[in-house]
């Protein structure tokens, strides 16, 4: 078994201390930080949600195999930095309101900060005014929602009002991310962009404050 089949099985199998002796291995062995996530760990929450889905696994299992991976996201972040960025604007990122979900808001956090973007990361369950405070008290350049719910999306566009009500739309961009979202809603909702993986986000990040 390659060492991505043996972090891919910890992550499904949620062995937290598997999974972070794994990818102490590879990186040692110099596999790419980016590889193990890409190519191991994200495919394992992949898989991970179709046995949900299909009622193999339930919300314990889930916890488990999100334990596994924030563990080994924790060991591989600083990696992720690029040397030499320079600061390119504030971003607000956090998961909206109702929403629990954080691994991939933490990994598009990880790699924003990586290129150079000052992150403040206001965790899970953000209401819009929350939003609101840390934009106007930041003067964030970017906010980045992120919501993994059918249910939580229309607390995107809530907070993409809220940020209207308050006079800040015109100098804060709104990128949004999370499995059920797409470009049609992310236009329907009025924000700015959406990305659907860490890679892009931080491409569209750029893009946007025309770094
Ligand atoms: C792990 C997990 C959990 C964990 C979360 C732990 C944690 N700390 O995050 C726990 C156990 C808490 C959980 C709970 C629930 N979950 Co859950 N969960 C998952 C699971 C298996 C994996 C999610 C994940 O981490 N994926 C890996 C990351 C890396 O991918 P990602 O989040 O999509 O992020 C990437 C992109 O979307 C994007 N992105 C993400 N955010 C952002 C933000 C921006 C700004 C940008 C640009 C991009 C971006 O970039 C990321 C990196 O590439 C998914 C299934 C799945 N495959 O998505 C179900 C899933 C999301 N959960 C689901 C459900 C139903 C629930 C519960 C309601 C279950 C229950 N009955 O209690 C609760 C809800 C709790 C709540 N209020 O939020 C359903 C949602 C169905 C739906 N259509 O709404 C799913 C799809 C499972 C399923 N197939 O049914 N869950």
């Amino acid at each position: 078994m390659t060492r991505i089949e043996e972090l891919f099985d910890a992550v499904l199998t949620g062995n937290r201390d598997a999974a972070v002796e794994v990818a102490r291995r590879a990186l040692e062995a110099s596999v790419d930080p980016q590889s193990l996530i890409d190519d191991a760990m994200i495919p394992a929450m992949d898989e991970v949600g179709r046995r949900f889905e299909e009622e193999e696994y339930f919300v314990p299992e889930l916890l488990l195999s999100a334990r596994a991976m924030k563990s080994v996201l924790e060991r591989i972040k600083p990696l992720l930095s690029q040397k030499g960025t320079s600061h390119k604007g504030c971003i607000v990122i956090g998961t909206v309101q109702g929403d629990l979900h954080d691994i991939g808001k933490n990994l598009v956090a990880a790699m924003l900060e990586g290129a150079g973007f000052e992150v403040v990361d206001l965790g899970t369950d953000v209401s819009p005014e929350r939003f609101v405070a840390a934009v106007e008290e930041k003067s964030a350049k970017l906010v980045g929602l992120s919501a993994l719910l059918t249910v939580t999306m229309p607390s995107m566009k809530s907070t993409v009002e809220a940020l209207e009500a308050a006079g800040l739309r015109d100098r804060v961009k709104v990128m949004v991310g999370g499995a059920p979202l797409s470009t049609d809603y992310a236009e329907e909702i009025k924000a700015d962009a959406y990305a659907d993986n860490a890679t892009a986000a931080v491409r569209v990040a750029q893009a946007l404050v025309g770094a």
